[in-house]
């Protein structure tokens, strides 16, 4: 059976980006594949941080991975720092890692370029990031478009390694791939850039139908519309027409081409519309994520039994990876 590994940083709230690209899609694949999903504390730990926020916020990203319909009778939730092996493992493939691979990423070059000073934790990311996936022999990385470089340089890590320690024809470690689905990037509501928690530029999954409301309503729009009877291009409203597609039935994505089109509805009708159809998939999170809120120990009895399954099988990985590499 293919084994799946995926992981969210809780660098903040978990987001309707995060969801569509990644979360919704792990939902649907934990009972199909043996899946382990992961609030990556060490890697939210690179952006500066106080650390009563990252405990708070590590707790409510795996309050809302479970409201979101991530289940630990099907797969294994755990955080990362809890299971020492992640940064073990990437110490170890830091010694096989090119630099050049790391300084070409552009997730490196786009964020070093905003920073006065870089801290080597920005660089070497990636490397956690394949460490965490290996960990698991996880050959399927359920993620958004953003992390498609990120596995590519995931399995040069595994094919360097595997090519160094594994016996030719034989190897160790599988080389993962992303798993996409068709609302792989979300542009977040200034309409310029992918929807990120550190952008600022987000719907947080359990915010409020008026905190959404009130968030969809100044959100850009095609420039074509400035008056409601001005006909539009849907493919010019990337957000609205985005969110549209990842939430409205079939039938409503094509009336809302329609009436953008023809001028039939104003830009505030049709995001009234895919406010409801927002609400109709989020109003259920939201009310159980409310609920395990009030449960504290049902969460710890989730995550401390998704650490120690996780943790049993990341001790047997080292082991075998460092009797080959003679560190027994
Ligand atoms: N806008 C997005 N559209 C589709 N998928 C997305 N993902 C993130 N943003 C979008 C996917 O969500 C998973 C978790 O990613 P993350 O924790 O790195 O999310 P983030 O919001 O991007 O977080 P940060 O802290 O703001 O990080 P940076 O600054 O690195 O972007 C991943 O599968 C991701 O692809």
């Amino acid at each position: 059976m293919s084994r799946i590994f995926s992981g969210i940083q809780p660098s903040g709230e978990l987001h309707i980006g995060n969801y569509l690209g990644a979360v919704r899609n792990w939902v649907a694949l934990q009972a199909h594949y043996e899946s382990f999903f992961c609030v990556v504390d060490y890697h939210a730990i690179i952006a500066a941080y106080a650390p009563e926020d990252l405990r708070r916020r590590t707790r409510e990203m795996a309050i809302s991975l479970l409201a979101a319909g991530i289940d630990p009778a099907h797969c294994t939730l755990f955080v990362q720092s809890r299971v020492p092996e992640h940064t073990e493992l990437q110490w170890i493939f830091n010694t096989i890692t090119p630099l050049g691979e790391l300084e070409r990423q552009v997730a490196f070059k786009e964020k070093s370029a905003r920073q006065e000073q870089v801290m080597a934790g920005l660089l070497n990311y990636p490397v956690l990031q394949a460490a965490d996936i290996l960990l698991y022999h996880a050959d399927r990385v359920p993620v958004g478009e953003d992390q498609v470089q990120h596995l590519e340089l995931s399995r040069v890590i595994a094919r360097n390694w595997n090519s160094r320690f594994a016996p030719e024809g034989d190897p160790y470690f599988p080389e993962p791939k992303p798993e996409l689905t068709p609302t792989r990037r979300i542009v977040g509501l200034d309409g310029n850039a992918k929807m990120s928690k550190s952008l600022g530029n987000t719907i947080a999954l359990l915010e409020t139908p008026d905190e959404i409301w009130a968030k969809l309503r100044p959100a850009v729009t095609d420039p074509a519309r400035v008056k409601k009877t001005d006909p539009g291009n849907p493919d010019n409203c990337p957000v609205i027409f985005g969110l549209h597609k990842a939430f409205s039935p079939a039938a409503t994505i094509a009336e809302v081409e329609t009436n953008c089109r023809a001028a039939g509805w104003g830009c505030v009708d049709c995001k009234k519309s895919l406010l409801e159809h927002m609400n109709a998939e989020l109003t259920p999170i939201r009310t159980r994520a409310q609920a395990l809120t009030e449960q504290p120990s049902l969460v710890d009895a989730a995550l401390d039994a998704g650490a120690e399954k996780a943790r049993a099988v990341a001790q047997q990985t080292l082991r075998h990876v460092k009797a080959r590499m003679g560190l027994d």
